[in-house]
């Protein structure tokens, strides 16, 4: 790291792991050679108004469209009402708390381009999780969608740290609107480093202390010149769209950097349920979806009569993407969905692979500018085809914000994920399960998501969540929570159906020995499986067996 920074406020460089539990960097690739300082807001959005690319569409909405030029007025806008009016420092943290659309967009650019530090959050979060990231980033000043400014207030109370929130999307006198109406449209971007911070990225984790993953300005070039340059390969013309929030690290790449860096464009929704997702698609007709495995299924169930014929390219992630949905996916659209694993830790993707590299059921292979391997208890690469923990490191990589679990996500200079995987002779990786997920029963280790997947295929079954059962004899037994698709039952025959025909689709020991039928599966705000509440309604069971009335 350099010496030089523009940071006056040095919070964020002085609460980086010490050097020595940092994961290696690699910049091997001519497109990762970024100049020392650089503010990456000039990259994204001034460049394209530099070179006449100003009236080109950026961002397209229910309530219109934003070009690049309007939307850089808006940005220099409110970069001066921050440092003007609100005292901003290079380094400062700046909550932003609002759904996906174009003046959240622009306040996290506004940030970044003042040399502030953005932290933007959910709008699911409640008071209680707002609070914890305050204390944790030391953040003064919040920028708040005055539609959901309730949360945010109740955050004021609990928390000395946080000295002011400004309201936007409003007309208030004292709001944001407001106070940018009397700015100019020029602003000088801070000459920051390229490994200032600029983002901190908390994680999606449902349990314990929130974990703050710091980014520096070439961390949010890194990610587009790598997995989106070389995986995903967009063109200026590309309409992105997508489900997950901008505060979720997988959003804010698929929905915002990834259209950016090339000077495409974008749908940002509010809401981005199936059912929105798909009106929006029709509607707007993008080229590319980012979205979740669940969501691709969701929608699946809903596609007669629609068209989807605008999307080229459509990527999942955030989870595991089983085989049947992938198949079902192609079979209904014709599109292969591009799967990819990435982590808030890494910012984005880093295993996946091009259209015509797809291996239906693998995540794919490494991304160009990444190494990973799948390594052993010893931290020893184990042989081709062995199962093991998923190692990585590349141009991005974990650095907690003063947190001591910086020690088991990085060893050796290698970013430890927490996934387990397998790697085939031709370099593809395939996804086990979470390491801590893994159900052994008799035995025997069973990765859940490969009876899900096997589930997945069966007619009948929309969703389905499969853990481990505490179990006297066997230690623990294989449960399967399923989602029936609307016109089906669950009762005894149908358990008989899907327990053989897990057994005729994989080896015959995996199959659930239990099964129960639910409305619903928990879910995180990112949309992923919460699989220890399973394993709570699990133990519960052992305890109360006819509780939840297991069929
Ligand atoms: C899991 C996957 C199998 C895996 C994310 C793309 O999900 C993202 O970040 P999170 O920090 O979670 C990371 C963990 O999620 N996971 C993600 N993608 C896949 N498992 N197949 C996949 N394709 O356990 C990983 O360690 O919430 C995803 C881009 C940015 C992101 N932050």
């Amino acid at each position: 790291m350099g010496d030089y920074t523009a940071h006056l406020d040095t919070f964020a460089r002085d609460n980086l792991p010490p050097k020595d539990q940092w994961p290696d960097f690699l910049f091997d690739l001519d497109d990762l050679r970024y100049p020392e300082r650089i503010n990456c807001a000039v990259e994204f959005l001034d460049r394209h108004v530099a070179e006449g690319r100003g009236g080109r569409t950026l961002f397209v909405t229910p309530d219109g469209d934003v070009s690049y030029a309007e939307f850089q007025r808006t940005v220099n806008r409110m970069a001066r009402v921050l440092v003007e009016d609100l005292g901003l420092v290079p380094g400062n943290r700046v909550l932003i708390r609002s759904a996906n659309n174009p003046t959240m967009t622009a306040a996290l650019f506004a940030v970044i381009k003042a040399g502030g530090i953005a932290v933007c959050t959910m709008p699911l979060l409640r008071a209680v999780e707002l609070a914890a990231i305050v204390d944790k980033a030391e953040v003064r000043l919040a920028l708040c969608d005055a539609r959901l400014a309730d949360e945010m207030e109740k955050t004021r109370a609990r928390t000395p740290i946080l000295e002011r929130i400004v309201h936007f999307t409003t007309d208030a006198a004292d709001g944001l609107e407001a106070r940018m109406a009397g700015k100019p449209d020029d602003f000088a971007a801070v000459d920051t480093a390229r490994d200032d911070v600029c983002l901190i990225g908390f994680t999606s984790g449902t349990t314990g202390e929130p974990k703050g993953t710091m980014h520096f300005h070439r961390d949010m070039l890194a990610v587009c010149d790598t997995y989106s340059k070389r995986v995903l390969r967009p063109d200026p013309d590309d309409r992105f769209i997508g489900s997950p929030p901008l505060a979720f690290t997988f959003g804010l790449g698929g929905l915002v950097l990834f259209p950016m860096r090339v000077g495409a464009s974008a749908v940002l929704l509010e809401t981005a349920t199936p059912d929105r997702l798909l009106e929006a698609i029709e509607r707007y007709r993008p080229t590319v979806c980012f979205t979740s495995p669940t969501a691709y299924r969701a929608i699946l169930g809903k596609l007669a009569g629609r068209d989807l014929s605008s999307l080229r390219k459509c990527v999942s992630a955030g989870e595991a993407l089983p085989k049947p949905t992938w198949d079902d996916w192609h079979a209904a659209t014709g599109i292969r969905i591009q799967d990819g694993i990435g982590a808030t830790e890494m910012l984005h993707i880093f295993i996946s692979a091009t259209l015509d590299e797809i291996r239906p059921g693998a995540t794919g292979k490494v991304v160009p500018g990444y190494q990973a391997r799948v390594v052993g208890p010893d931290g020893e690469t184990v042989p081709t085809g062995e199962v093991g923990r998923l190692a990585v490191r590349g141009p991005t990589g974990c650095r907690y914000l003063a947190d001591g679990r910086q020690r088991a996500y990085v060893q050796d200079g290698w970013n430890l994920t927490g996934d387990t995987y397998r790697v085939d002779e031709d370099g593809y990786f395939w996804y086990q399960a979470r390491s801590d997920d893994m159900i052994v029963s008799s035995g025997y280790n069973i990765a859940g998501p490969e009876v899900e997947a096997a589930l997945l295929s069966h007619p009948a079954v929309a969703e389905c969540g499969v853990v481990a059962q505490p179990d006297p004899d066997r230690g623990a037994i294989v449960k399967a929570y399923v989602v029936l698709k609307p016109d089906r039952t669950g009762d005894a025959d149908l358990t008989r159906d899907l327990q053989d025909h897990v057994k005729a689709e994989i080896a015959p020991y995996k199959y659930p020995r239990a099964v129960e039928y639910v409305s619903a599966l928990p879910r995180t705000d990112t949309g992923k499986l919460k699989r220890h509440e399973l394993r709570a309604w699990a133990e519960q069971e052992t305890a109360r067996p006819q509780a939840r009335g297991a069929a």
